[in-house]
């Protein structure tokens, strides 16, 4: 499919910027997510780049300044595959509208995709600049789309730790095939187990600079905030930098309000938790006061993938409350209730996942 074809495929909450997730069966159909099922997140403009003729500047505290084309990255650095998440902040945040108002598009489970991410590590890169790797730097990433309505260019930045850690990447390929242009063609950073902001698309320049992004998408957005804090009371110096994404679950199949046979039907979907483990998922088909435990695929064997699972379930005639919670390796599960969580940006909602079915 092509960009268009692209777009007609999935559910679009935005023309411009452009912001598209998938149908849910969809998501579930393959472990790596199919450009074509991948859901898009933009806050600007989409860029056209020519990869032949572009550049990436390595600037800021580096002993050498960099100017790398795609060719020398692939030249110069040992080429690298890492199967992981690519997660939204605001995913699922339709869920928490029920709380109480949020702002932002209301996402479903679907803004979120695995994928085989390829290209060089953003560590051998900047050690190949010249960084001092004892000191408490800050990586900034700045882009080439203009943020809607604003005269300022997308950015954002990480710590060093997690610029230098081996999974992080400068990508140039997804799943095989050159990123698709409104994945960040011809480059983009994917940072595992953080929240998409921080994975930037259409990269232009990587300062290694001694505070965090200056960029208001780093300074002022993707902050959680207590559910008391509104948008006139919010703060951005005092809300919590949203990085490593939390322990997650999502029902894929039925899909709410499904009409289902009466007896065995299979429910299947995706767990995640940031950058450990899913070790176990429960289901309930009566609102989580009885569970059972789900099949996991274990296919993944990076922490930064997500786990499918499945379960089948013997159902009766009558409405079912579908549920879904997942476990991680700490022995920590998912809130009950989006209330737990609320907050009025609708950032990382994270509590049980509800689908009511009937089956007659
Ligand atoms: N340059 C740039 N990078 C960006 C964004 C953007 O708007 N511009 N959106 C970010 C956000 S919030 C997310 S969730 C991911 C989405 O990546 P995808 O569109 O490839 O799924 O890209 C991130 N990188
Ligand atoms: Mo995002």
């Amino acid at each position: 499919m092509n960009l268009s074809e692209r777009k007609k495929h999935l559910i679009v909450h935005g023309e411009a910027p452009y912001n598209a997730e998938p149908a849910l069966d969809r998501l579930r159909a393959a472990f790596r997510t199919d450009a074509d099922d991948f859901y898009v997140r933009s806050h600007g403009n989409l860029p056209e780049i020519d990869g032949g003729s572009y550049r990436l500047a390595i600037r800021g505290s580096v002993s050498t300044p960099l100017d790398l084309s795609i060719a020398d990255l692939k030249a110069r650095f040992d080429i690298v595959t890492v199967t992981a998440v690519m997660q939204c902040a605001g995913n699922r945040r339709y869920d928490m509208q029920a709380v109480a108002p949020v702002s932002g598009d209301p996402w479903a489970p679907g803004a979120i995709g695995n994928a085989d991410w390829t290209g060089v590590r953003l560590a051998d890169v900047l050690s190949a600049a010249g960084i001092d790797e004892n000191a408490d730097l800050h990586v900034a990433f700045e882009c080439h789309d203009i943020v809607e309505g604003e005269d300022y260019p997308y950015g954002a930045s990480i710590g060093l730790s997690k610029a230098m850690a081996p999974e992080t990447l400068l990508a140039f390929a997804m799943n095989g095939k050159p990123l698709e242009p409104e994945h960040g063609f011809p480059l983009r950073a994917v940072v595992p187990g953080f929240a998409g902001v921080r994975s930037p698309k259409w990269l232009a320049s990587i300062t290694v600079q001694d505070q965090p992004s200056a960029n208001p998408m780093q300074a002022d957005d993707y902050k959680l905030f207590p559910p008391d804090v509104t948008e006139e009371t919010a703060d951005p110096a005092k809300g919590h930098t949203i990085e490593t994404m939390p322990l997650n679950a999502a029902i894929c199949e039925p899909s709410p309000g499904a009409k289902l046979k009466v007896g065995h039907n299979t429910v299947r979907g995706y767990a995640v938790a940031g950058d450990r483990n899913v070790v176990r998922v429960d289901v309930s088909c009566d609102g989580g006061r009885s569970w059972s435990q789900a099949q996991l695929e274990a296919e993944a064997k990076s922490p930064f993938a997500w786990t499918f699972w499945s379960i089948e379930l013997d159902l009766n005639p009558g409405e079912h409350e579908l549920v879904a919670r997942a476990w991680d390796e700490a022995g920590q599960t998912q809130p009950s209730q989006p209330d737990d969580t609320w907050n009025y940006k609708g950032y990382l909602m994270a509590s049980w996942h509800r689908v009511r079915v009937t089956a007659d």
